[in-house]
This record gives structure tokens, sequence and C-alpha cells, in this order.
């Protein structure tokens, strides 16, 4: 007689973020332990929703993003990490089915692969009735993807980066409620453009094993944490502006300093730049795409904007902080 096999399943929905304080340099590039401590915002436009059906029946990890299946090698790479972790949990080899939909076109050019992974933590989590707590499920998260242990959170989120070896000090925290600073808004500009030629995760590791600058933006990093931290406790617009700005600006400085030649911005970017400094009530960052983010305040959107548009943006997406991931019953 056959044995009757588990199948087990749960759904969840988990936000995009976006770092003010960016994470690029890792001292473990299999744990995914970040050179510095990063923070980021949890953007309530911008989801993906993960389903996870696990089954002792299922012969391989497969995973499809809007509809479209990964390669063995994408799946190895980040949903399976988390996979492994889940049926290491569970005590026997149990392979899974994996469905995630964005709420955005997959080719406007904005990674989904840290929210996607968030949501494929939480949904496993329940699936398989682990109840673990979100500090937890953040460390399984970044073994995934790096960025992904802030999409654990809603509102203003910090990475620590941890001292252990063994990753176990390496996590995210909630830092200031979604509605914390409710007329912050980020002003995505989308713009048509070719996929961007090399993964953050490549990238990372050619600055980190090239560039000379590293050191020193390491420090301003440390240097700079807690203001950034207090300006977003007081609500200081001009100051949490220009520091977001200067945390952009000093990663791409070291990206710009690494060995073979790396960079993402382009030329509108910096025209972005030099817009948003002149303006006066916004701050950019850029991450490893072409698309700005402008974070300014409700009154100055429209002016925003326009001026994205008048750079022949296709698409502007205004976003506020938004709240952490759920599971969809
Ligand atoms: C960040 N980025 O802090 C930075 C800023 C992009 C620019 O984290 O190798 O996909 O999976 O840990 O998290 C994107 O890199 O890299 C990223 P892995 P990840 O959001």
């Amino acid at each position: 007689t056959k044995v009757l096999e588990l199948r087990v399943e749960a759904e969840a929905v988990a936000p995009s973020n976006i770092a003010i304080v960016k994470y690029w340099g890792k001292r473990n590039t299999e744990l995914n332990l970040p050179l510095n401590s990063s923070l980021s915002v949890s953007l309530d436009s911008l989801w993906v929703r993960s389903k996870v059906i696990f089954d002792e029946g299922f012969e391989r990890d497969v995973v499809t993003i809007n509809g479209n299946k990964l390669s063995d090698g994408e799946v190895k790479d980040y949903a399976g990490k988390v996979l492994d972790i889940f049926r290491n949990f569970y005590g026997r080899r149990i392979y899974a089915r994996v469905e995630s939909s964005t709420n955005f076109p997959s080719s406007a050019g904005l990674a989904s692969s840290a929210a996607g992974i968030a949501a494929l933590v939480i949904a496993s989590n329940e699936a398989l009735g682990l109840n673990l707590s979100k500090r937890e499920l953040s460390k399984i998260a970044r073994i995934g993807s790096g960025s992904a242990c802030r999409s654990l959170f809603g509102g203003f989120v910090k990475w620590n980066k941890g001292e252990l070896e063994n990753g176990e000090d390496s996590f995210c925290e909630e830092i200031f409620t979604p509605d914390h600073w409710p007329n912050l808004v980020d002003v995505i500009g989308i713009f048509k453009e070719e996929r961007k030629k090399v993964s953050s995760r490549s990238g990372m590791q050619s600055t980190t094993l090239s560039s000379s600058l590293l050191k020193c933006r390491l420090e301003f990093v440390e240097r700079t944490f807690g203001e950034v931290i207090d300006s977003i406790r007081t609500r200081n617009a001009k100051l949490f502006f220009e520091l977001t700005m200067r945390h952009s600006n000093s990663m791409h400085a070291v990206i710009l300093d690494s060995w073979p030649p790396l960079n993402y911005l382009n030329d509108r970017s910096f025209r972005v730049m030099e817009w948003v400094a002149e303006f006066g009530r916004a701050g950019y960052t850029f991450d490893a795409g072409p698309n700005p983010h402008i974070f300014t305040l409700e009154e100055d959107v429209k002016e925003v904007t326009e001026f994205l548009e008048s750079e022949g943006a296709v698409k502007v997406i205004i976003s506020k902080i938004g709240k952490g991931p759920y599971i969809i019953s």
C-alpha cells in the first residue's frame, strides 16, 4: 500500500524595499553577511505575492515568477537556499513549487527578488507550521538574498550587520512604524532600458575585491548611521534627503572605483541628481538599476513627477511607506 504523501501550502505577500543606507559588499558570500548595516523603507505600492506548495511527491524545486519558469541555477542560488533551510527544519527531503507574482511589470526594471524571497519565507513558515519569529525568518531570508531580510518588516527597517561568523546576529528589525512619517513619499521614475548587465551579487563581490575606496565608505556609513536614524526620528526632511543622496552617492562611488569597470548610473541619472539637489526639497537614491527613487513630501510629489516625465519616464510610481508581509488565508 502506498503511504500518503504530505502536501502543505500557504501564500503570503511581502513589500519591496528601497535602501537609504545601502548594502554593498559581503564578508561572507555563503551566508550573505554584509560589510555594513543598512536601513530601508518598505514600499506600499510594490509587492510580491508568493505561494508555496511542499509535496513529498515532488522531485525538485520549481519556481515561476509571473508565470515564467526560472532556470535550475536561478532556483538554486536564491529560493533554493531558503527551501533548503525549511527542509532541514522539517527533517525530510521535501521539494516545493513556488509561484510568485508581482503587482508591477517585471520589465519595469524594479527588483522583485527581495520581496519574492521574503514572501516565500513567510509562506513556508506558515505551510510547515513552524511558528518561527520574524527575527529568525529574517535570517533565513538573508541567506536567500541579502536585501530580502529587510522585506520581512514594514516601516523603516534596520539590518544589523552582526559580528558573528555564523550570522546569528545578522538580522532585521523595524525601527519606526509604517505610519511614523505619513507625508513622506517615494516617487519612482520608470525608464525603458535593457536589464542591467552586472547583477548586484557579482557587482558587490567585484567592489569588495578591488575597491580601495570601500574602506572610506564603510567609515562613512558607520559615522552617519545614527544621524540617518535621528533624521527619521525627528522627521527632519532636509537632513533625511541630504543623507539619502549622500548614501546613494557613496555606494555608486565605490562601484565606480571597482575593477573591471562597473557603473549603474547614466547621463539621465546625473541630470536627475543635479535637478533634485537643486530643487532642495527631495532626495534621490539609486540601486543597481536605471530607476531613480526620489523621496519628497506629499506637497512636492506633483513637481517631482512632472520632472521625471519631462526626462522621459514611461511611468511614475508613487509609494508611501508600507506595512510588512502578511499571510493570505
Ligand atoms: C540594497 N542592493 O541595500 C542594495 C543597494 C542594490 C543596491 O541589496 O547577493 O539582491 O542576494 O545578497 O540583496 C541588491 O543585492 O544581493 C541590494 P544578494 P541583493 O538594497
